[in-house]
């Protein structure tokens, strides 16, 4: 009985921490004019407002989630300017309550095992690569690269044993709550390794895969705050910086936050965080590194450099070329349609970010893959849809290895 009591105990202590979202609606509201899209990025700027995907593209939805204590006030601004918007989300929390449920139900996987039917805990994950060292030491190395701010070991898998092959490096999950995106990338490292089929793959290339880059923020989501986006380091007052603005290269410059309680906040200084930190050394070891991907969530986006601002790179075309193979491998296999082209031109400038720094230190080609959102849910992909949308992009992937294994 005692027992009973402290449990209970526990669990109010564990679930009081969620995060509520209770009544918060997501909107779609679509600017149809350059003054339209203007005045979308101002209520950004104000930082009231949750923007769930960022485009100022005339024509492309915009998903924005609002609280409830401003959703009449944002109808009304949205009303004067004479913006058309639809509610895509009623309730925000019912949403992430049935996302929680279906954690619940789903089968626990044996530990040491991998599914696509449901998200997967940062142990489980762990679990799974050091099985992965254990029953391929020919072709597989697991190891550490360094520690996370609230002290989780942060690893990588090398797949592929000859030390003179370049190495394509992939990463996901530096923002917390983009959870398809450490999902696709546990996909890539299964196919590589386990199916038999694509063992020419790591023959003349190795793989460098780091799963879960952020895992503080990833155990964050799923245990206090499903919308967590940044690390969990201690700012004096709020915590995180966003990985993705952290990078040392045009460190602090547009769509970079100096502000600690912003959602991209850059951080005191290029790799103040230990997790980008790491990752850089890391990756400084390789010497030839072809190919770079960042897999992030969400919009169906190929996107590549320069990213930090209004500039093409001066192998744009190349860049593009590629881009388009990937999109069109993902389209072929079930009709999803990305949109390929410079980050900045087609999403918005951000500078220190993951894909312009591999592209100015060590990979030519270097892309960040914006997966698909979930129908309405955008972030919050049902884990009914993981299954379909690893399997397209892995066509993409290796739509990317054709290219680069004629290439070198
Ligand atoms: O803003 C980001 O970091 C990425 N989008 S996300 O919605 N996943 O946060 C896009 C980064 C694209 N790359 C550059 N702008 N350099
Ligand atoms: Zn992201």
């Amino acid at each position: 009985m005692k027992v009973l009591a402290l449990l209970a105990v526990v669990l109010t202590a564990v679930l009081a921490e969620q995060v509520n979202y209770d009544g918060y609606k997501v909107y779609k509201v679509t600017p149809r004019s350059q003054d339209q899209a203007d005045f979308l990025k101002s209520l950004e700027d104000s930082g009231e407002f949750d923007f769930w995907d960022h485009t100022r593209l005339l024509e492309y939805p915009v998903s924005i989630m609002v609280k409830p204590a401003l959703q009449a006030s944002f109808e009304n601004v949205l009303n004067l300017k004479y913006m058309h918007y639809s509610i895509l989300i009623d309730d925000v929390e019912r949403v992430f309550k049935f996302e929680r449920e279906a954690q619940l139900r789903a089968p626990k996987v044996e530990k040491g095992r991998i599914s696509f039917t449901e998200y997967h805990r940062y142990d489980v994950i762990q679990a799974y690569l050091e099985n992965l060292a254990e029953q391929y030491p020919d072709n597989v190395e697991v190891g550490t690269f360094g520690t996370s701010s609230e002290g989780r070991s942060m690893s990588y898998i090398k797949i592929g044993n000859n030390p003179g092959n370049p190495t394509i490096v992939m990463d996901a999950g530096i923002h917390a709550r983009e959870w398809i995106s450490p999902a696709t990338a546990l996909y890539i490292i299964e196919q590589l390794v386990e199916n038999q089929d694509y063992a020419y793959l790591s023959e003349n290339i190795n793989w460098l895969i780091v799963p879960v880059l952020n895992p503080d923020g990833y155990e964050y989501t799923h245990t206090n705050d499903r919308m967590w986006r940044k690390t969990r380091s201690r700012g004096s007052t709020c915590y995180g910086v966003d990985g993705n603005r952290n990078f040392g290269f045009q460190f602090g410059g547009l769509g970079t936050s100096s502000n600690e309680c912003s959602e991209t906040y850059r951080g005191k200084n290029a790799f103040s965080e230990p997790e980008t930190a790491a990752y850089s050394e890391l990756v400084k070891t390789l010497n030839d590194v072809p190919l770079y991907i960042a897999l992030h969530s969400y919009g169906s986006w190929v996107l590549f450099p320069w990213g930090y601002d209004y500039v093409y790179a001066d192998d744009n075309d190349e860049l593009q070329a590629v881009g388009d193979r990937i999109a069109n491998a993902i389209y072929n296999v079930g009709g999803t349609r990305y949109t390929v082209g410079n980050a900045a031109y087609l999403l918005y400038p951000a500078a220190g970010a993951s894909d312009d720094w591999m592209k100015s230190t060590i990979a030519p080609l270097s892309f960040t893959l914006e997966l698909p959102g979930g129908g309405s849910q955008g972030f919050d992909l049902p884990a009914s849809q993981i299954s379909s949308v690893v399997k397209e992009t892995w066509q993409g992937i290796l739509a990317a290895y054709s290219y680069v294994s004629k290439k070198y």
